[in-house]
């Protein structure tokens, strides 16, 4: 397969997964949930997500009243970063994800959860996509670091490692923390659409939490399923890895001769902030 020039006639060619957004179709119950969501994560966000959120949030005029329109954040978007977000059905395959990504493109799920699924979807939605991935975008830094994720990530499937760039995914976009002057601050849209995770990810006893190691981050299986065991911490909101490629391919060769490690795991070498008692799954395993 040739991927990075993905053909117009290949599967997982980016067109054949993208949607208008579909605006003038959502009901006052999906702007009402929008609303429910966005207000209960505002208020659980103060003081526990770093300040770059909050400012993207308000740039791009992503509200608590109702779904954003796509046409509206863009303009900002593409102004600010030279990114875009674009509507999919739900998850895509990696290499449509990447390709994407590496065209500064964010795909985005543009359905929201009914009421009764309030707390807990399987598939990414409109408010997770949006309200927990889009606010970091319009910051440079960032938007460099999700660029270079995509085109990472082309590479990875060439070299039969793309789940070590799934790691690096779940531990840093979707669940990171980082390091600033007032204590740790939530940088991962996982942690950042969920009201139970931004509580637990930072006041629980029972995660690690450790500082960010490329190396180490590659090495470590994640849980989809539940709170992480494990969470790792960047040196400040800043400081995303630099993904250059003539370093990934031989840090990738060294991986492969190490064992992997489990999501709870520890190691000498880690910069250990917290370490976690695991009550919370030892609780989860005793009651199972
Ligand atoms: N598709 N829409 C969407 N959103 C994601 O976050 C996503 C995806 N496809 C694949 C994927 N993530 C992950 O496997 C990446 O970590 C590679
Ligand atoms: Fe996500």
């Amino acid at each position: 397969m040739s991927i990075g020039t993905l053909s117009e006639t290949d599967k997982d060619h980016p067109r054949h997964y993208l949607r208008d957004q579909g605006f003038a179709d959502y009901t006052p119950e999906d702007h009402a949930t929008w609303a429910t969501l966005a207000r209960r994560q505002r208020d659980v966000l103060r003081g526990r997500i770093c300040d770059s959120f909050l400012e993207g949030l308000d740039a791009l005029g992503i509200s608590d009243e109702g779904i954003p329109d796509f046409r509206v954040m863009n303009a900002r978007l593409r102004e600010a970063t030279g990114w875009e977000v674009v509507a999919v059905p739900g998850l895509v395959p990696d290499i449509t994800f990447f390709t994407l990504l590496a065209e500064r493109k964010f795909p985005a799920g543009y359905w929201i959860r009914k009421p009764e699924q309030i707390d807990y979807i399987e598939e990414p939605d409109i408010f997770h996509d949006v309200f927990g991935h889009v606010p970091l975008i319009m910051q440079q830094v960032y938007a460099d670091y999700l660029e270079a994720y995509g085109k990472a990530g082309l590479e990875a499937a060439r070299h039969g490692t793309l789940h070590r760039l799934a790691r690096l995914y779940w531990y840093t976009v979707e669940f990171g923390l980082a390091r600033t002057e007032q204590g740790l601050r939530i940088v991962g849209a996982g942690i950042a659409s969920s009201p139970s995770e931004t509580v637990f990810s930072l006041e629980s006893e029972s995660p690690n939490r450790v500082g960010f190691d490329l190396g180490r981050v590659m090495r470590t299986n994640y849980r989809i399923d539940d709170f992480q065991e494990t969470y790792f911490v960047l040196d400040s909101p800043d400081s995303w890895p630099v993904l250059d490629l003539e370093e990934l391919i031989p840090l990738w060769r060294e991986l492969d001769l190490e064992n992997d490690l489990a999501p709870g795991d520890l190691l000498e070498s880690d910069v250990i902030l917290h370490r976690g008692d695991g009550s919370y799954h030892a609780a989860k395993r005793d009651a199972a």
